[in-house]
């Protein structure tokens, strides 16, 4: 790698935020319609994609399973921190979902396969003052969420995509997949669960993009 790398990506990064916080100024891709997601699987102003594009902010962190772990701690009974091994250790479950990225894209049917946020909350067993969880990634993303939507069925933070290893460009060795809520809200990359009492807007949700971000409501900024 030349010496200029880092300082491509810095720049790269800086133009991706700017661009997205524009969009969030001026409300791009709004169509003002809500809708019923028993009614419809597509929530609105949403297309259908095959493949699966690749969104972050450019630092693609690649951390091996080897050095890999992730902590759950904040307002928690039973804080934890987990090797690879313990991890997979855990019971794994599959899953099927769709994801809604806020820029527009949606792709059907996903396998994911891994742990499921309810297991991790019956290890933890968060504190009755908790409201909402704060997830921290490995290239400094965060990402916040009420407790009510991680503790849901589909919730889960996986490992496999497909039958396979989930890629680093996609999060690998580990991501939260939160299904119903836009794709920004499933951090990639995850190192640490916090759980806390008051709510933290992470990385987007500072940035112009909306704190629930319910693809059915078009939350896409707030
Ligand atoms: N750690 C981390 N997680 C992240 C992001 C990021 O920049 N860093 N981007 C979010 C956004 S905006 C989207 S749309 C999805 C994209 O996931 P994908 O690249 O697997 O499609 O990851 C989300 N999770
Ligand atoms: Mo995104």
């Amino acid at each position: 790698m030349s010496e200029k790398a880092p300082g491509l990506v810095g720049r790269v990064k800086d133009k991706l935020v700017e661009s997205k916080q524009k969009w969030a100024r001026e409300g791009r891709l709004l169509t003002g319609e809500t809708a019923d997601p028993a009614a419809q699987r597509l929530p609105p102003g949403q297309r259908i994609v095959k493949d699966w594009p690749v969104l972050d902010l450019g630092l693609k962190p690649r951390i091996g399973p080897d050095t890999w772990q992730l902590t759950v701690d904040g307002m928690v009974k039973n804080p934890i921190t987990w090797s690879w091994a313990d991890f997979q250790s855990q019971p794994q479950v599959q899953s099927v979902s769709d994801i809604h990225c806020v820029t527009a894209w949606s792709r059907y049917d996903n396998e994911w396969e891994g742990v499921s946020a309810r297991h991790l909350l019956s290890v933890v067993q968060p504190l009755p003052e908790v409201r909402h969880i704060v997830f921290h990634a490995h290239d400094g993303y965060t990402t916040n969420l009420p407790l009510e939507a991680f503790d849901d069925d589909d919730v889960l933070l996986a490992t496999k995509w497909a039958g396979k290893p989930l890629s680093a460009d996609h999060g690998g060795p580990v991501r939260a997949v939160v299904p119903k809520l836009y794709f920004w809200k499933s951090a990639k990359w995850v190192k640490r669960l916090e759980f806390v009492a008051e709510d933290r807007p992470g990385f987007w949700e500072v940035r112009g993009y909306h704190n629930e971000a319910d693809p059915w409501k078009e939350e896409r900024y707030g």
